[in-house]
């Protein structure tokens, strides 16, 4: 029997919940997924079965958590390799796993995650593409320094995983890019527990569809 569940929205739509469970799988909890199909506005499923009414939810051998950063947290104790071993190279990935976790919103809201559709060239608003400048630096700052393909070198880590959905909505919304976060693109993309993550959101029932999220 599994120890523990993790909360999470619907895989096509919730990038937080994409987060989570990455953090969870990569440091392999023994957790069952339990996904509440999300409503068009708040989904009384996900405000009345968690505490800050917001997925992803953690709950893990009598230890309950929320917050996508806290989760990441408290997967690393389990497993410490999901910040990088380096003193210096942790401080950086935390900040950057913060600055995610705070930030962004710009691109956020003009480019709501969806990984079963093309919205290519939409979405580009200066709020955005500001954004997309300062995660461009930031990757192309970590992938120099620490030799990629990853963010902090050879492991997808918590960084990783705090940024993935940014992949997604690049893929999505295809904004222009430099090679090196092209590349970086590709290698998340490509990493197996994204794409089966992207496997399960295609799988995810017709009737889940959010009209908020479909227009493009
Ligand atoms: N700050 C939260 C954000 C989580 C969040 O906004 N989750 C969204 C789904 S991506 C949610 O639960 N929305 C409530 C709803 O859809 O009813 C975190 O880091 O986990």
């Amino acid at each position: 029997m599994a120890n523990g569940r993790l909360l999470i929205g619907n895989r096509r739509y919730s990038s937080w919940s994409l987060r989570g469970w990455l953090a969870v799988r990569l440091a392999e909890l023994d957790v069952t997924d339990e996904v509440i199909p999300m409503s068009e506005g708040t989904t009384p499923a996900i405000k009345d079965g968690t505490p800050a009414g917001l997925v992803p939810y953690l709950e893990h051998d009598g230890a309950r958590v929320w917050e996508t950063l806290a989760i990441c947290e408290y997967c690393a104790e389990i497993a410490p390799r999901l910040w990088p071993q380096d003193r210096l190279a942790r401080a950086e990935a935390r900040s950057i796993a913060s600055e995610m976790h705070a930030g962004f919103r710009g691109l956020r809201q003009a480019m709501p995650m969806n990984l079963g559709r093309s919205f290519a060239g939409s979405g580009r608003t200066p709020e955005a593409l500001a954004d997309i400048a300062r995660i461009e630096a930031i990757w192309g700052d970590a992938l120099q320094r620490h030799g990629g393909p990853y963010l902090f070198g050879a492991s997808f880590g918590a960084a990783d995983a705090m940024y993935a959905p940014v992949v997604a909505r690049f893929l999505t919304y295809e904004p222009e890019l430099a090679g090196r976060s092209a590349a970086y693109v590709q290698a998340v993309r490509g990493h197996s527990l994204v794409t089966q993550w992207y496997e399960l959101a295609a799988q995810e029932p017709e009737a889940w569809l959010l009209q908020k999220y479909e227009r493009g």
